[in-house]
């Protein structure tokens, strides 16, 4: 057997969570033959929760499963961590306004990058998942001086994998069949699915689709569509984001495909002329530790105004939290 790893889960009593928990337990995330221990981090008031989810992972009787320890202290889940699953934080409740929403989660992810700054593995990867994700990793990233900004990734997967779906669903394809899928920007509405490098089993999508359907039909219900999950579900994605979740990171740790890229949120290099500094979206590869954006792809003006409203509302996200980051 070989040595476990350490993960660390943020949130952990939580329903993204009550999803992920259980694949990582199964290999999932890291195969079939790598031990791991989980390091759960959540608020005290949870912690009893916390007990029945660790109850019940025990339950799963999992060979990968080394060990399981629980905290609310994130200096202590951090401890040495190769892997972090940022999940947790406050969901927006009545009468908060979306400023009030940025502030409150900004405090958690500026002390939770200041533990990771002190504690973790200096080659930790950090996937920031809770809302507003880029906002969050942004922060987490400035907290963290003596790691470096490759350190930290936010999730846009969910988002892309949506994209995948709806384009194989309308050409009556597998999943697997799409390639080049892209989503840029915030993971908020306005977030833009694009589909002017994407293929099917080869072929350019957009003629196949139409430009109509992929503007008045795809774009919409890819931004719209956890708003749909929660009218349908009553509560939030959660099976979908722990699997996005994961996807995210095997991207990460394994690398992409030839020829074909994932949507990761990471700290612009000024790409496409998005100011660099924000944590923002892009198609990008991964072949060994890099992460590199996908350079040289057309803009056209129609994308070029997705891009830049999505650079103008994370900018107004940063500059309302300026003081943590
Ligand atoms: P839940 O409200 O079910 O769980 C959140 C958990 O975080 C709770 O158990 C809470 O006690 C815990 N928590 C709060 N503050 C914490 C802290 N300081 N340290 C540790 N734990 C803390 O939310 P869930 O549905 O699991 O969603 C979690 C986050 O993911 C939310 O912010 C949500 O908006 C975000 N999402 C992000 C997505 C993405 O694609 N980036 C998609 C799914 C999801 O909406």
């Amino acid at each position: 057997m070989k040595t476990p790893v350490y993960i660390a889960v943020t949130g952990a009593a939580g329903q993204i969570s009550y999803s992920l928990l259980f694949r990582l337990a199964a290999g999932l995330f890291l195969g079939p033959d790598q031990p791991i221990v989980l390091r759960l981090l959540e608020v005290p008031q949870a912690m009893k929760a916390l007990q029945g989810v660790v109850m019940e992972l025990n339950d799963c009787a999992s060979s990968l499963l080394h060990r399981i320890e629980i905290t609310d202290d994130p200096r202590v889940a951090f401890k040495n961590v190769d892997y972090v699953f940022l999940i947790g934080a406050k969901p927006r409740t009545a009468g908060m306004e979306r400023k009030d929403l940025l502030t409150v989660n900004a405090q958690i992810f500026a002390e939770q990058g200041r533990a990771l700054n002190e504690v973790a593995s200096r080659k930790v990867k950090v996937l920031i998942t809770g809302n507003p994700a880029n906002t969050n990793a942004l922060i987490a990233i400035k907290n963290a001086p003596d790691l470096t900004p490759e350190n930290f990734t936010c999730m846009s997967r969910l988002d892309h994998n949506r994209g995948i779906s709806q384009l194989a669903e309308k050409c009556g394809v597998f999943a697997s069949d799409i390639k080049n899928m892209a989503v840029w920007g915030n993971h908020s509405a306005s977030q833009y699915p694009d589909l002017h490098y994407a293929k099917v089993k080869g072929q350019d999508a957009l003629p196949l689709v139409g430009e109509d359907w992929f503007k008045n039909v795809f774009i919409p219900t890819v931004q719209q569509r956890g708003t749909e999950i929660i009218n349908a579900r009553g509560q939030s994605s959660a099976a979908s984001a722990a699997n996005a979740a994961i996807d995210h990171m095997k991207s990460w740790v394994f690398g992409t495909a030839d020829g074909d890229w994932v949507s990761m949120g990471v700290l612009s290099d000024g790409s496409y002329g998005i100011e660099a500094g924000l944590v923002y979206s892009f198609p990008v590869t991964v072949v060994g530790d890099a992460i590199n954006i996908v350079k040289g792809l057309d803009i056209n003006e129609f994308s070029l105004q997705h891009l830049r409203q999505n650079e103008l509302e994370l900018r107004q996200e940063r500059d309302e939290v300026r003081s943590l980051c």
